[in-house]
């Protein structure tokens, strides 16, 4: 399919490149980025787009946020990683700052997504056996069909995504898939004594953003704490002002015993993620018990702060609202035939083509690719429409031109 698509003969030299010596464990299109700014990234041929991926919500900002670039050259100047041996003054500045924030006793910091999860449910299990007083070894975990939570061994264990899993073999015991959006069957699930939490994409993702029901959230809320178990939150995709609150959960009011955080915690600029929870929680885990070389190093912790303050001091909550609401309001006055669905909320949204031929999403990105708007195919026949939560309206009508435009001259 790459070579159908028209490049520049640097474009292809580097993609090639690329496939010669990289691992073969991505399918991106076949553009080649060199510069980003705001909502825009900029290929190697000079070309101009729109990224409405921003990095899997991972670029909420946008770009090389001057503010959070400000502190990123500011820490760098001084001090970048002291480990977890020593202290840094950045680290007590951003665990103040991040817990008064959210609202908990204490944060737990780590880089990546998978591993931010994977500390999630270390502290679920601790909490089971240390303040439920669950038996050695019988703590279970509830979990979503169709959830994505990250790539480690322990969590594609409880993946239903066979893409994700097969050949990956043998998988870590002590999880449990129930449906997703589905009160009574986590109702049922929590019979079991022994399970400690309920881990829970907001809104699913990579499952083509799949929106629950209206009070999904706060229901299974009420029904972990009747039965003494953790909520747990993945607000990895969901948060930090994508779906057009700071969390998903503040739409259903809704404080997670456990809060996970990534992606957008440092606006794209280096891997940062955090756990966050009560005392009663946090503090089952004892020196020595968990960790991470890179975790809470002073330059995370000064971007991170950076990061958060920017989501309230520009309204970008606000602006995922009604920009994300124009934005559904504007492909539905498309109405075009073979787009069956649009979904989303704030400025996490996808469209769903209903076409014969099963490469239609994938041709409609790449006459994106070639009208200057970046989107990306997700389980064959959806489209997630996810810009920087800076963009203007101005910018979206444009955006809206090239998207209504390339379905009609693919479709
Ligand atoms: C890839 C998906 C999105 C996440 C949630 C944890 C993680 C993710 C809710 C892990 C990561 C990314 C990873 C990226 C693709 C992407 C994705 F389609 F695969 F599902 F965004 F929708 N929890 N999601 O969405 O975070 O360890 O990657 O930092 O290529 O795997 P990570």
């Amino acid at each position: 399919m790459m070579n159908t698509v028209n490049t520049s003969k640097e474009t292809q030299r580097l993609l090639e490149r690329e496939s010669k010596y990289g691992a073969h464990n991505y399918h991106p299109l076949p553009v080649m980025l060199t510069k980003g700014e705001g909502v825009y990234v900029w290929d190697v041929d000079g070309k101009r787009y729109y990224d409405f991926l921003s990095g899997y919500s991972a670029l909420n900002q946008g770009h090389r946020h001057p503010k959070v670039m400000k502190a990123f050259y500011e820490q760098a100047e001084k001090l970048t990683l002291t480990s977890r041996a020593f202290h840094s003054d950045a680290l007590g500045e951003f665990a103040e700052y991040i817990t008064k924030y959210f609202g908990y006793d204490k944060v737990l910091p780590m880089n990546t997504g998978a591993e931010a999860v994977e500390t999630a449910l270390k502290l679920a299990r601790h909490w089971g056996y240390r303040v439920k007083g669950v038996e050695d070894n019988k703590a279970k975990v509830i979990v979503c069909e169709n959830n994505f939570h990250g790539r480690t061994i322990n969590i594609i264990s409880f993946s239903t995504d066979p893409e994700a899993n097969k050949d990956f073999g043998p998988y870590t015991p002590g999880y449990e898939v129930i449906p997703y959006n589905d009160t009574k069957a986590l109702e049922k699930a929590l019979q079991d004594k022994n399970v400690v939490g309920f881990l829970v994409e907001p809104i699913q993702g990579e499952a083509g953003v799949d929106v629950p029901d209206e009070g999904y959230l706060s229901k299974a809320y009420a029904i972990c704490k009747e039965a003494n178990v953790l909520f747990i939150a993945d607000e990895i995709q969901t948060g930090l002002a994508r779906t057009g609150k700071i969390l998903a959960c503040d739409h259903e009011n809704v404080h997670p015993d456990i809060l996970i955080l990534g992606k957008a915690l440092s606006a794209g600029v280096m891997p940062v993620s955090a756990v966050l929870a009560d005392d009663e929680i946090m503090l089952t885990i004892k020196p020595g018990e968990h960790g991470s070389t890179y975790g809470g190093n002073p330059l995370a912790c000064k971007v991170a702060i950076a990061s958060l303050q920017v989501l309230k001091d520009e309204k970008m909550a606000e602006n995922a609202e009604v920009m994300g609401s124009y934005l559904r309001k504007r492909l539905a006055e498309i109405n075009h035939p073979n787009v069956s669905i649009i979904r989303g909320k704030g400025l996490l949204n996808a469209i769903v083509i209903d076409h014969p031929n099963k490469d239609a999403a994938w041709e409609v990105c790449v006459k994106m690719m070639e009208n200057g708007l970046l989107a990306k195919p997700t389980h064959g026949d959806k489209i997630r429409f996810a810009p920087p939560l800076v963009i203007t309206q101005e910018q979206m009508d444009e955006c809206v031109d090239i998207i209504s435009r390339s379905l009609k001259e693919v479709l």
